[in-house]
């Protein structure tokens, strides 16, 4: 009988090395054999002779020069040398998990794909989220989109879901992309801002660019300062296809749904934390995971037929809309955890090379043109960063399953291949490695056939060419607290536009027909007159959507929650002790910090370590503050301003602040009018209570008018 190629189906029977639940054990530790541990080892150069002087150079004489055959020295400053690879031309800033997938509800009437298919199967992920505009070194708070892009490894391949935390994009067309980039991307001349959409190029390109008003407007939501990774929706952005094993397809919109709620920082926040604390959003995720805190996502699909791609009011393959979920509702499929921590940022995360055009059986791709390009782009930007061809033998990018084809050479190969013919058909070898027949009966890949028919032509369809009324829908379905940061948003980043008329285009040919009211007030802030408004016609259109509201997306618990507790001296032992216990009971993370770092007597007269300094761990870093009482607490604090200025700058940013006992009188004394989340108790379990369910809300929206005075 002639040999076959393994498929999923006859090497799982034969017991091969084809991942499964049983076996997925097995090939991680195949993965794992690229991961080195020196504990134990001899320091040796890279050819492994053991090295006796480390500190030293090889000299003429005591005092003399350096000796060119000191082999163990230019290797070292050789390898450094070179140790700099570019780094990504979008998307730079970034950081990564590990984590795995798993079916909930299997999707095999949608699609074959193995990892899709049977309940409680799981398949490894890494996952990397990043920033879009900035460099590798830039601060993570600034406003920009996330990217979301993870690495599922399949049984039947890699398969990659390279989206953002926002549904739609800024351009149509994939030959726009280009533009876009230089426009956002910090000025050629002196290459300011770093990080940042808040200048001429950015809102010159957007201004004249009307498909750009929907996207725009979603970066100048809340959606562009998320607190965390963890409380960040993904999104695949365009319709992919999913065909299952009778070859039937379906358009799909991939969700990534957050366990954690979906939450952002305030804009004084994520400034001050550029600052304070650049790293703010690489360091939650690495200690959350350190924690046991896993971070957890949802994956739904959003369903629709093809014959459906225009009956929406708009076309399913313009990148610029999203699908409302009150359309079409979201299929929940499964869950994404993330409970693995990189042990080497640049081997893993910042090797990783994501592609669109990663796919496995059942998945296939739209037309979108905004796709359709990226599916280029990936591969070739690879070929620059990572120096050839040979990417996809990187231990990170690597599939777990077998692979084996005719490609050969280039620069850092890995495999050394055993067979004398490397090309097909071939006789030498015996023909291998060989064709699959399709899935669902192989597992071979094979695309879509789907119907195709037309001229060759440049021109932007038709059915792309509303590009307000999203956007309008986006803004309706907001809340009065949202309306108003986004206000704030286009104030803030237009006021930054040297260029008057930049500013004004902007107002008049773009936000003039998202919403009058929009634009009015924008215009206010700016000094802009603005005669005339014409808003987008809604007739026959949803008007409100609200799963689009961040408001209808809060989380039901605190898992996860950052909470200081202020210690002075003297405070109250046991109020401290339950307060950490029970905040640690509900997954919440609580951060003890005095005025110094160093230890002090509590109530007790016992020595309480605090975890760090008021100054060092600011408000900025925490969702809410907590002031047990005590005999010193208020003399304490009432004479530190570092102290003065953690409640006033927490309470300004809408947090939650309980202050127990003594602590209670700092209110007054500060201007802190008692609210739902500005809260003062003799008795800690209720007034626990309390704070716990303002934690719950996480910000205090009904203060926002009244923290608008305070100076913090
Ligand atoms: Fe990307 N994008 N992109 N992009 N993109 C890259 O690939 C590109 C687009 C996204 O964590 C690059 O490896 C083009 C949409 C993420 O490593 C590059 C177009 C969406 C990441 C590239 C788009 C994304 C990238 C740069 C328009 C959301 C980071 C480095 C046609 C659905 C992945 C790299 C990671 C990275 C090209 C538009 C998401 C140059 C040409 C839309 C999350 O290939």
């Amino acid at each position: 009988m002639s040999k076959q190629p393994k498929t999923a189906e006859n090497s799982q029977m034969a017991g091969s090395d084809t991942l499964d639940r049983s076996n997925s054990n097995a090939k991680l530790e195949q993965l794992e054999r690229f991961r080195e541990d020196a504990t134990g080892e001899a320091l040796t150069t890279n050819t492994g002779t053991r090295i006796a002087d480390n500190q030293n150079s090889l000299r003429g004489g005591e005092r003399g020069p350096t000796l060119m055959e000191d082999f163990i020295m230019r290797e070292k400053i050789t390898h450094f040398d070179h140790e700099r690879i570019p780094e990504r031309v979008v998307h730079a800033r970034g950081a990564a998990a590990h984590g795995y997938f798993e079916v909930t509800e299997p999707a095999s009437d949608l699609t074959c794909a193995a990892f899709l298919g049977e309940a409680g199967k799981r398949t490894p992920v890494f996952v990397r989220f990043s920033t879009v505009q900035g460099p590798r070194g830039s601060a993570d708070t600034v406003r920009d989109v996330r990217g979301f892009a993870v690495k599922f490894y399949t049984e039947e391949g890699n398969f990659d879901l390279v989206g953002n935390n926002m549904p739609v994009f800024f351009i149509q067309d994939a030959i726009k992309f280009p533009d876009f980039v230089h426009a956002v991307k910090p000025e050629p001349h002196n290459e300011i801002p770093t990080g940042a959409s808040a200048h001429d190029t950015f809102w010159d390109f957007v201004s004249l660019t009307p498909e750009s008003a929907h996207m725009v407007l979603w970066t100048m939501s809340d959606r562009a300062i998320p607190i965390a990774y963890r409380s960040m929706q993904g999104f695949g952005v365009h319709s992919f296809r999913l065909v299952n094993g009778e070859g039937q397809s379906k358009l799909v919109k991939f969700h990534w749904r957050p366990k954690a709620g979906v939450c952002s920082l305030v804009w004084d926040e994520a400034q001050k934390l550029a600052g304070k604390d650049p790293d703010f959003h690489r360091r939650g995720l690495w200690e959350d995971i350190e924690r046991g805190l896993y971070p957890e996502w949802e994956l739904g699909l959003q369903v629709m037929d093809e014959e459906d791609a225009l009956s929406f009011g708009f076309d399913l393959l313009d990148p610029t809309k999203l699908v409302p979920e009150e359309l079409v509702p979201v299929r929940v499929v499964g869950r994404m955890v993330l409970n693995r921590n990189p042990d080497n940022f640049f081997a893993e995360t910042e090797q990783a090379a994501f592609h669109v055009g990663h796919v496995v059986p059942g998945i296939d791709f739209s037309n979108d043109p905004l796709l359709q390009g990226r599916l280029f782009s990936y591969t070739d930007t690879q070929l620059l960063r990572l120096g050839g061809p040979n990417f996809n033998e990187i231990p990170i990018n690597r599939p777990l399953c077998p692979f084996h084809n005719n490609q050969r050479d280039a620069p850092h190969r890995q495999q050394i291949n055993r067979g004398r013919a490397s090309y097909e058909p071939n006789s030498i070898d015996g023909n291998w490695p060989r064709e699959t027949p399709p899935a669902p009966s192989g597992g071979g890949y094979s695309s879509y056939p789907e119907p195709l028919q037309g001229h060759k032509v440049r021109v932007r369809s038709a059915s792309f060419a509303d590009h307000f009324s999203q956007a309008t829908l986006f803004w309706r379905s907001m809340s009065e607290a949202e309306q108003q940061h986004i206000v704030d948003a286009y104030s803030f980043e237009l006021s930054k536009v040297e260029r008057l008329y930049i500013r004004e285009r902007q107002v008049k040919e773009i936000l003039a027909h998202i919403d009058p009211l929009l634009a009015l007030r924008v215009a206010e802030n700016l000094g802009i007159d603005l005669d005339s408004t014409s808003t987008s016609p809604m007739e026959g259109k949803l008007q409100d959507s609200p799963a689009l509201s961040q408001m209808n997306l809060l989380p039901s618990d605190i898992r996860g929650r950052r909470v200081a507790i202020l210690l002075t001296p003297g405070c109250k032992a046991d109020e401290v002790g339950s307060l950490k216990k029970m905040l640690e009971a509900a997954g919440a993370v609580a951060k003890l910090l005095a005025p110094s770092a160093a230890a002090l007597k509590d109530s007790d007269g016992q020595p309480m370590q605090p975890d760090g300094s008021f100054a060092s761990e600011p408000s900025i870093t925490v969702d809410a503050v907590f002031v047990p009482g005590g005999e010193y607490v208020l003399k304490t604090l009432q004479d530190d301003g570092v102290a003065k200025h953690y409640l006033l700058e927490a309470y300004k940013h809408l947090k939650p602040v309980a202050l127990s006992g003594d602590a209670a009188q700092l209110a007054a004394m500060l201007g802190l009018e008692e609210d739902d989340g500005m809260l003062c108790g003799d008795s800690f379990d209720p007034l626990y209570m309390r704070f716990e369910t303002a934690l719950k809300q996480h910000r205090i929206w009904a203060r926002e008018m009244r923290a608008k005075s305070i100076p913090a």
